[in-house]
Formats: C-alpha cells, structure tokens, sequence
C-alpha cells in the first residue's frame, strides 16, 4: 500500500496486527541518564529508564518534564500497545504510544479531511487547550475558576450582541455539544411553561408536542426522549426541496396538533442543517411562534458562524426574535473540540430551572458575590473550561479574521459547486448554490450515466458512495461523508470549515473521487 507522510489514514491491516503484537521492552539496561544518547551531534534524550514518578512533582523532575513534552509530538517510534500494564511503562513506551497515538488515528485538521463538520487545528485554539489542561480547574464555582468565569461572561455577552440580543439581558452556558445545547432549550421551554415539572414531574403536565424539521438534527428527538417528553410527540415538518422547512407546513402541523389535544410549546428552527446545509425562514417561524405563543429556538450550532461575515449573516436573519440559540464554535469557527454553547434571551431562567443549592460547592455565604458562581446553571456539576480557547482565538484573530476565514471555506464550496456542475460525471443533489459550506453530490460512473434517474439506477447508485469511499480509506489521501436522506439514495456531502483548505484540494478530491470511480467499475 503506497502510503505518503500527510495521509490522513495510515492504519492498515499489517498496522493492526502490528498493534496486538505485545510490546517489546525498550528500557536499555544500565543506561539510568536521561541524556546520554547523541545521534549526528545531537542529543537525544533516553526516557527507557524513567517513569512518570520521575516528573513533576518529584524532586529534580523539572527537566526530565521538559524533555518528555518536548519528545511528545515527534514522529518515528514503534511499538505500540493498546494493553494496559500492571507494571509501570517507562517514559520511552509513554512516547511510543503517544506519537502513535497520533500517528494511527485520523488526521482531521488536514485540508483534504472533508468528513465532518468540525475540522482543522487552529494553533492558537490549541495553544488555549493546553493551557486550559495546565490549569486544570473545574468551571462550576468562581473560587476556582475566577479568571474563566469571566471570560465566560464576555464571550457569551458577545454571542448575545452578535445575535442581536441586547447584551445586559442575554444568558447562556458553554455545554459540552450541540446535542445538550439544544437539549437546554427543550427543558427551558417546557420549565418556562409548566415550571412545576421541575419538582412534579411529567404528570404535573399535560402532553406536550413540539416541532422541528425533517432536515433537522436528531438530537431534537433524542432531548423530547430524554426529558420524557417522547420521540413520537416530536413533529416533523416538510422541508422544500433545498432542506427549508416550509412554513405553512409548520402552522398547519401546529393546528393539527392542537385538535388532537396536545400541547404545542416549542419550536426548533435550523440555521445550516446538518447535510445540506439548508437556513430555515427564520423571522416566518418567527411570525408563526408568537402567533401560537411558542418557544422559538434556532439550532446554528454549524450556521452561527456565519453571523460573523458581513456577506453570509443575511441568511440568519430574523435569528434575534428566537428565545434560545445553540451555536458551536467548535464547527465554523474552527475552535478546538469541543466549543459549544447553549444561549438564551431571558436571564436567570437558567438558574432556575437547573438550581438545586449543593451546600458543599454553592455556599450563600460566601465572602464574594456568589452570582458568579454559575455552575447551578448547569445540568452538569464538573464542567470542563471551554471558553478559554475560543477567547484566545478570538483575540488572536479579531472578529475580522473569524470573518475572513468562514468566507474563504464559503468559497471552497462554491468553487466546488461550478466545477462539478460543468461535469457529466457528477450530479448536484439539490439545484443552485449552496447556501453553507455543504455541496452534496453523485458521481455517476458511466454505466449509470445512460440509465434514466428512476428506481433502476437509485439501486445502483446507492451503492456507488459507500464503494468509492472504502477505496478512499484504505488509501488515506482524502476523507468524505456520505448519506442517503429520505428518497435520495447515497449521495456524498462535502463541507468546508478548514481555512488550511485551498483549491488544490479541492480538485484533488474530485479527481480522486472520478479517478477511484472508473478504477471499481472498469472492474465490474
Ligand atoms: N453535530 C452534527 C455533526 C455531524 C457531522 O459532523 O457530520
């Protein structure tokens, strides 16, 4: 198997076995200097006779950690193992297995990486991840995290403003997700309703219903699951053919429900679905939620980016008249995994809703203002230190910067679209031009290219994405998703949030796809 330095796979099956191998013992004997090796004049550092007791905080361990860090990313050892040791490993194992580590797992902050919707390495964001580590506090009380929580407070008074809400009024939370950002809103809106579901329970309430999108994310079903609400009271609304629920879909849907004795409450609209990238009509939702006194949350945890460019936050708009919005900076934003936030217009519901005053974290009489203890908020008790990184970044970048490079990936997609509208060998899924960074696609080897669209070249055409794409993995060069999404048949979905990502990969990818394509079907 050919295999170059920058491929994002390089687990083949000889690396496997290779892994199940046991692990050779790699302490040189009578060596116990950690720097006595030199190769070409230079010293290399050998940890086959120290252990992690040897580090900080053991005595005279300063230097010993500072060479190991450094050892950490560079490439070259083998001998890795999966199996966890009785014994203590030496340093010189801890470096095989972590540059291993590395070296076997995907590499997705690779420009030709296309699979998923968080991708790249801001170095940076990287750097605010190590400190955050170095740190290694815990956001739920300011008498530990001082410095963080008001980072918190800043970066989220600035969402808010972005947003559109006035800054003094917003609240929000960075939660580990988009999935339990718009889990929040769900309970949110049904404590605003019924706050006695907080100490009564489901039975206190009646049966509710709530409405969502059939391009929306699943975790709008997996919270009504959840929260015991139900995934069958969860109604889906018809979307147009670019993936845009339809408005007067969700009003009749509304009505309809109200006559069967439900409900309604709540409301998920989506700005950037997950496969095609689709911006719901926001201010027509908008219109219909205060019509029918509903809960209106917009899920932009892959669109709210897009609220930093002058030129894409036009398709947000109307996004201000929500209650609560999730946005991932961890997606468009390229912030580090992972970066999420939960935001809602009205403060303190937060509090109220999730607070149960644990007498051993969130003293009352504490000696500074306890409302900057804001870990009641939380459904969590330990909450990782998300913000710094994105902090950071954002000082590092200015708004500015974020704005240039969400454009540049807004780019990539369209250079992507004109290329494969010119060729007979692909077909676009859905007319015009994408509204996100998503492109969704066929590539049609020709023996389809004849056949007529229709059930005949659907059930060879299904097959085709899956095929290129194991092709693709044991080669490694380039990595993208694929999916079928209700009558469509596999098709692939490429998106753009790497700003390392230029137009040669671009082409590289498209002419792998059609290159790997005619290799299978000149076979069969
Ligand atoms: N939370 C949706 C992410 C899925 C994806 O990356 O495709």
């Amino acid at each position: 198997m050919r295999r170059s330095p920058g491929d994002i796979m390089e687990l083949t099956q000889a690396d496997r076995q290779h892994l199940d191998k046991s692990k050779q013992d790699t302490c040189s004997l009578g060596n116990t200097d950690d720097s006595l090796k030199y190769d070409s004049g230079r010293v290399a550092h050998d940890f086959s006779c120290i252990h992690s007791k040897d580090l900080l905080p053991a005595e005279d361990g300063e230097e010993k950690t500072k060479h190991f860090l450094q050892e950490l990313l560079k490439e070259g050892l083998e001998g890795f193992s999966l199996d966890l040791p009785d014994q203590p490993d030496n340093l010189e194992q801890l470096l095989v297995d972590c540059r291993d580590t590395l070296k076997y797992g995907v590499k997705t902050g690779h420009p030709r990486f296309f699979n998923q919707l968080s991708t790249g390495l801001d170095i940076i964001g990287l750097a605010g991840e190590w400190l955050t580590s170095t740190a290694n506090t815990n956001m739920f009380t300011y008498e530990i995290s001082p410095v963080f929580i008001l980072m918190e407070e800043v970066v989220l008074r600035k969402m808010h403003s972005i947003i559109g809400w006035p800054e003094e009024d917003g609240d929000g939370i960075f939660c580990p997700g988009g999935t339990m950002s718009n889990l929040y809103s769900v309970l949110l809106a049904r404590f605003h309703l019924f706050p006695a579901v907080k100490t009564h329970g489901m039975s206190a309430i009646p049966r509710l219903a709530l409405f969502t999108s059939a391009h929306s994310h699943y975790s709008i079903k997996k919270s009504a699951a959840v929260l015991g609400i139900g995934s069958e009271n969860v109604i889906v609304v018809k979307c147009d053919e670019r993936g845009k629920m339809i408005s007067s879909e969700l009003n009749s849907s509304i009505e309809a429900a109200k006559s069967k004795g439900l409900v309604p409450f709540y409301v998920n609209a989506t700005a950037g679905t997950t496969v095609y990238g689709a911006f719901d009509p926001l201010n027509e939702i908008a219109d219909i939620c205060e019509h029918h006194g509903l809960w209106m949350h917009v899920d932009a945890a892959w669109g709210g980016g897009l609220l930093l460019s002058n030129k894409h936050r036009v398709k947000l708009q109307g996004i201000e008249r929500a209650h609560s919005v999730t946005w991932n900076p961890h997606k468009m934003m390229g912030v580090p995994l992972q970066c999420s936030t939960i935001l809602v217009k009205r403060k303190g519901l937060l509090q109220e809703c999730n607070q149960l005053c644990a007498e051993y974290l969130f003293q009352p009489d504490k000696h500074y203002d306890v409302s900057y203890d804001t870990g009641d908020k939380s459904i969590q008790c330990g909450r990782h230190v998300d913000v710094f990184k994105l902090w950071l970044m954002w000082k590092a970048k200015g708004s500015e910067g974020f704005e240039a490079q969400i454009n540049h990936c807004l780019e990539n997609a369209e250079y992507l679209y004109y290329k494969l509208k010119k060729r007979t060998d692909f077909q676009l899924v859905f007319k015009g031009k994408p509204e996100h960074s998503n492109v969704c696609f066929w590539y049609l080897p020709k023996q389809l290219q004849s056949i007529p669209p229709g059930p005949e070249r659907d059930r060879e055409l299904h097959m085709v994405a899956p095929k290129i794409k194991t092709k693709m993995m044991e080669e490694g060069f380039t990595m993208i998703g694929y999916q079928p999404l209700e009558e469509k048949v596999n098709f692939f979905r490429c998106v753009f949030s790497n700003p390392a990502t230029q137009r040669e990969d671009v082409d590289f990818l498209i002419d792998k796809i059609a290159h790997l394509g005619i290799e299978l079907y000149s076979l069969s």
